[in-house]
């Protein structure tokens, strides 16, 4: 269950309500650069899926799964084998394709102005889907909803599992190449999954492949306690960004702050999946204090039931931001995108353009 932000006399003085502090975060124009695909998925997407598959006995399995939705992950071991579900309803191109628009049509009507989803290539033997076709489907969607929902500008971020070899790593990377040449939708990689499997040492090959091809990188990184070495490890690749950083040893956190490595902060996921125990204990609040590069993302909007607005309401209502900070957070996410030069200017212009209208 989702802890209830209380109103307190700052936001009072800051905002009048907290209704009123959510609906300035959703005019607010929102970067999200941390956003698995199959995580973000809504109740009302999942439904639209299930009713397309038009199978009586998957809606009947799924009756459970969609009652306890958004509240379903306690602890993050109980976080992955979530997916076995969700998968059972994406097992499709035209289902990936749908599940595309529909999620960024969401993230669009919330205000998101630039978005970078990532997801993982997964072959299904039984639908014939492949890695490729997999991807493929994704950025079909993408194209669509660039007519549909024009105000939004969608990158695509193929991940590699932590469940995955080096072979299978080094395929996904080479799918990302490849697409990134002929779409320039295709921006980087992601490294993802239940951070106790896999070593760094499976997955430095597919990381170095990616940076020497001009592919950007993120990696999920000291999600859980007592992962230093493979933490270690993965930031000798030199990433982009991190996604979470939540328990960093002090030599990691050195290297974070001297080389003022991007960290992606997801706090609901974060707080729901019971790393960290409460929103104002988030280490987010140590990192504004040390102006270290932040971006706040959702993860996993559907499967946390929450939004990129109510990220931002949180953390303010939560660590005292205002307005200007609020603005500051989410403009300076702007230099953190995977996308072109030409991309992040367009959307200085945007943040620009949103200040002069708004004082
Ligand atoms: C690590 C996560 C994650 O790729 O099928 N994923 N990996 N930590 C998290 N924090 C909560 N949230 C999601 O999206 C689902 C996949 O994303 C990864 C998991 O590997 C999950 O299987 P895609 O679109």
């Amino acid at each position: 269950m989702k802890e209830k932000i209380e109103s307190n006399a700052f936001l009072t003085e800051a905002y009048g309500s907290y209704d009123d502090l959510l609906s300035f975060c959703k005019h607010l124009p929102k970067i999200e650069l941390h956003a698995h695909l199959n995580g973000s998925i809504s109740k009302e997407t999942a439904i639209q899926l299930i009713d397309r598959k038009g199978d009586p006995s998957l809606a009947q399995r799924w009756a459970s799964t969609l009652e306890g939705w958004a509240n379903a992950a306690s602890k993050l071991d109980d976080f992955f084998p979530l997916f076995k579900c969700i998968y059972e309803i994406t097992n499709n191109e035209e289902a990936i394709t749908y599940a595309t628009i529909q999620t960024i049509g969401e993230f669009s009507d919330d205000g998101v102005t630039y978005l970078e989803l990532r997801s993982t290539p997964r072959p299904n033997l039984g639908t014939g889907m492949t890695k490729a076709s997999y991807a493929n489907a994704i950025l079909k969607g993408i194209q669509s909803a660039s007519k549909s929902h024009p105000s939004t500008t969608v990158r695509l971020i193929l991940s590699l599992d932590r469940r995955e070899s080096t072979e299978s790593c080094l395929d996904t990377v080479d799918l990302a190449i490849q697409l990134k040449n002929k779409t320039g939708l295709v921006v980087g990689i992601d490294l993802c999954g239940p951070p106790t499997d896999g070593t760094a040492v499976v997955f430095a090959p597919a990381i170095k492949r990616a940076k020497e091809s001009g592919l950007k990188v993120t990696l999920h990184a000291a999600e859980i306690q007592n992962i230093d070495t493979d933490t270690q490890n993965l930031l000798l690749t030199s990433p982009d960004r991190i996604g979470h950083g939540t328990f960093l040893n002090t030599h990691a956190k050195t290297h974070l702050l001297t080389s003022s490595t991007p960290i992606e902060i997801c706090l609901t996921s974060n707080v729901l999946c019971k790393t960290v125990e409460t929103y104002a204990q988030h280490h987010l609040q140590g990192l504004l204090f040390q102006d270290h590069p932040v971006i706040l993302c959702t993860d996993d909007k559907g499967v946390f039931g929450s939004s990129l607005s109510e990220e931002y309401a949180i953390a303010a209502a939560t660590f005292q931001l205002r307005k200007e900070d609020l603005y500051e957070l989410s403009r300076r996410a702007v230099e953190f995108v995977f996308g072109s030069e030409e991309c992040k200017r367009t959307l200085r212009n945007e943040w620009e353009r949103f200040r002069q209208n708004n004082g």
